[in-house]
């Protein structure tokens, strides 16, 4: 059964949503991994396809360096005078936010940039660079033919309130160049954390969107309106028009970060990024997803909920688990994986060299910022399964490759193979835990006989056990641990730091030696065993 008003399946938060004719086309952020932007198209609402990840070369994106949760931040994709536009931030530095936040500088560095298209999923234009005083640009294209760049901006200085409000600027759509003045156009309300912007015109009104309260708990979808796009903005009277701050038992939680679009019937859709907790651990191990639902304009003209309730409404339903093989028989990358930071991937992996496998090569450590050889798909239930075959032959403790369960540089667990000081191959665990020392554990090791070697990882909900077996025997062999998946959440933190990817499980290899020694993958297999989003609160078994 296809769920009312779905979790969208393999979304990435920060949704922008735009319609031209029948097609529904929506953009997500991709942070440190590449390609830049995921855009997924809909007739319906309901069934989606991933059709494109827009910025594919280094004169769009290059991210090699850039911290953990920055590079692609909330795309913005929009359509006027017959092509599709697409804004979007490179984040480059996000600063380590001082604990009391009011004393210290914010010193952080956001760039925006504009590509264009004729086409949906052709080849976008590179980018011309719009501003950097802030991150959540978007576009808004008047009725008078006139186009304008919002954006949230960004107050580094210390004691002030970093969320300084939402500007706008023209823009020149031809050229991207910025006219006249840049205006703050709404301080904000109460909640404050104001970023996301998205504007509307609708029966002579001005409607902004923001989102406000912070992309935890007590995120929200917040509305105002003016006769003016320069304002004063009324804020709506209800509060917010949807937010699922103060309820606890929501099964969408974080709720915020909306747009809107109307169908050709006039009905009024949002997506709205959320997060799905664990039950034992209030920990976000699916990361924010994007959700959507349904609303309404009242006769005051202000929009609500169907219900009047600002409450989520999406999901409650069971959707088909995935369950995806890939046998690397093809020379292009399946479109379910990604890789980090450069937009040089034939510096990281082959699907050439050794036909039917993928070839990654022996790259700096893993966590580094700058050229890791990892290739992963996001995690997108709580049980699942993955399983790869790797024939690598390490000469020495320098070398290693396997599968691992990756958030970030400070959080992972990593099943790899690599050899002692004889020359023996041996299998064991490194683990990067997000506490305040930022430790690492290392299991104790086994060594193995030669040969491919079947590597596979079961997680669910918080619960993370890996097993192995060589590829000409059937018996598989568990690791004794259980390793905690809670730490692959955007909750499990070293304090201070942005959490926004979700995780990823994937393949690695390293080769520290700088010799590039690498390791062939046969094939990944990722298995869903559950996806009954209504039971995100309890462990639906299927
Ligand atoms: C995004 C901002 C936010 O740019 O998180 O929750 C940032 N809201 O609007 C990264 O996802």
């Amino acid at each position: 059964m296809t769920p009312r008003n779905p979790i969208l399946r393999g979304f990435n938060p920060d949704p922008s949503i735009v319609r031209v004719d029948a097609d529904y086309y929506v953009a997500t952020s991709t942070f440190e991994w590449y390609p830049g932007v995921l855009i997924h198209h809909s007739r319906d609402l309901t069934n989606w396809q991933l059709i494109g990840r827009p910025l594919i070369r280094a004169s769009q994106l290059d991210m090699r360096g850039n911290p953990d949760s920055c590079g692609v931040w909330a795309p913005d994709l929009s359509y006027a005078d017959d092509r599709f536009h697409l804004i979007y931030t490179d984040v480059k530095r996000y600063g380590q936010t001082t604990v009391d936040g009011a004393s210290g500088a914010s010193l952080r560095d956001f760039h925006n940039y504009w590509v264009s298209c004729d086409r949906i999923d052709g080849d976008w234009s590179d980018p011309v660079h719009l501003n950097s005083s802030g991150f959540d640009p978007a576009l808004f294209h008047d009725d008078d033919g006139r186009s304008w760049l919002l954006n949230m901006l960004w107050d580094h200085r210390p004691g002030r309130g970093r969320f300084a409000g939402i500007v706008a600027q023209e823009m020149d759509l031809r050229s991207g160049a910025l006219l006249g003045d840049r205006r703050l156009i709404f301080e904000g309300t109460a909640l404050g954390f104001t970023e996301g912007p998205h504007l509307y015109k609708r029966d002579g009104w001005y409607h902004l969107i923001v989102a406000e309260g912070g992309t935890e708990r007590n995120h929200a979808v917040v509305m105002a309106r003016s006769r003016s796009l320069f304002g004063p903005y009324e804020a709506h009277p209800d509060g917010p028009v949807l937010t699922a701050m103060g309820k606890p038992d929501a099964a969408l939680q974080r709720t915020g970060h909306g747009d809107l679009v109307e169908t050709p019937q006039g009905e009024t859709w949002m997506v709205y990024l959320c997060g799905r907790p664990l039950p034992s651990s209030d920990r976000c191990v699916l990361g924010r997803e994007t959700a959507i639902q349904p609303m309404c304009w009242g006769d005051d003209g202000w929009l609500r909920t169907v219900d009047g309730s600002a409450n989520p409404d999406s999901g409650g339903g069971r959707e088909t688990p995935v369950d995806e093989r890939h046998d690397f028989d093809r020379v292009d990358l399946p479109a379910a994986f990604q890789w980090l930071r450069t937009p040089y991937p034939d510096q990281l992996f082959s699907l050439t060299e050794r036909p039917g496998h993928l070839r990654l090569y022996g790259r700096e450590t893993i966590g580094s910022h700058f050229t890791q050889a990892l290739v992963a798909r996001r995690q997108q239930a709580f049980r699942y399964s993955a399983e790869t075959k790797v024939d690598f032959d390490p000469r020495h403790f320098q070398q290693a490759a396997g599968l691992v369960c990756y958030y970030n540089s400070t959080k992972f667990h990593y099943l790899h193979i690599t050899a002692d000081d004889d020359g023996q191959r041996q299998i064991q665990v490194l683990s990067a835990i997000p506490s305040g020392q930022g430790s690492t554990l290392l299991s104790a090791p086994v060594r193995i006989g030669a040969g491919a070697v079947v590597l596979r990882v079961q997680v669910d909900h918080e619960a993370l056990r890996f097993d192995y077996r060589l590829a000409e025997s059937a018996d598989w062999c568990w690791l004794p641990e259980t390793f905690d998946a809670s730490i692959l959440s955007d909750e499990a933190t070293v304090p201070g730091l942005p959490n926004f990817t979700g995780a990823f499980v994937g393949m690695a290899c390293q080769d520290l030696s700088g010799a590039g020694h690498p390791a062939d993958f046969a094939y990944f297999q990722y298995r869903e065993h559950d996806r009954d989003i209504g039971n995100a609160q309890t462990r639906g078994d299927t």
